[in-house]
């Protein structure tokens, strides 16, 4: 079973995201569990204000250590955290990997960004590990957070129905997935490719592969360098 503990001023932006498909049926199934933490319970004072100004000046609000600190230490107290993620676009950029890996973890919290971001003595004193979902700036850590979730969830074993499905899936192995094709076997005058109804299960898995490189060299090189790497 893999825990997620989110903490975020805004738990209903992931609510729905992390409610439906297959994040639903993980939790069903027992295999996933996401608490979101409000922050604001954790704010002292009539306003439970979880932000303030910055020091030196400059636009924007960042957030209060206070808060995320009553938190993360409530959390702590419970149960032993295997990492410690800010989400926050200067973090190291997410891939399959990344994600790999963290489907062996067993609790993890996710702290959510807002505003200008987080004091720097929370990182130093709290934060495993800074991760970016790609080079674009979000209003919020939150739907990066789901796409974290989503995206580890579903490679904890037992979540997909076709276990095996997940190995192949594009990036699995550095290249892109194929293309697919469904019934009918013609439509508008286009032909599915002949080699995927023949049946003939080597040369069908031949295809497929050549059609990744195919598709990975056109639109990934980049990608290409690594899986020649090995
Ligand atoms: Cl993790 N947070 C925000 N606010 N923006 C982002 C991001 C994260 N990743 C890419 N852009």
């Amino acid at each position: 079973m893999m825990r997620f503990d989110i903490i975020t001023v805004l738990p209903e932006l992931l609510e729905s995201p992390l409610g439906h498909s297959i994040m639903q049926r993980a939790k069903d199934r027992g295999l996933l569990e996401v608490h979101l933490h409000q922050l604001r319970d954790y704010a002292e004072g009539k306003h439970r204000q979880v932000d303030d100004y910055q020091f030196g000046g400059g636009a924007g609000m960042i957030m209060k250590p206070e808060p995320i600190a009553a938190c993360i230490e409530k959390l702590k107290s419970e149960r032993d955290y295997d990492a410690i993620i800010y989400v926050t676009p200067d973090g190291q950029r997410l891939d399959q990997a990344i994600c790999n890996r963290m489907s062996m973890l067993q609790n993890v919290i996710i702290l959510c960004g807002h505003y200008k971001g987080v004091d720097e003595r929370i990182r130093q004193r709290y934060i495993t590990q800074e991760l970016s979902i790609g080079d674009y700036v979000l209003s919020g850590g939150e739907l990066a957070a789901a796409i974290i979730v989503d995206a580890v969830g579903r490679l904890i074993p037992g979540v997909l129905n076709d276990e095996t499905s997940a190995l192949f899936d594009s990036f699995q192995d550095d290249l892109l997935a194929p293309p697919v094709y469904t019934r009918p076997a013609e439509w508008e005058g286009m032909p599915v490719p002949e080699v995927l109804l023949s049946g003939h299960e080597r040369n069908i898995d031949e295809w497929r592969h050549e059609q990744s490189l195919l598709r990975t060299r056109e639109r990934r090189p980049d990608l290409l360098e690594k899986y020649e790497k090995g």
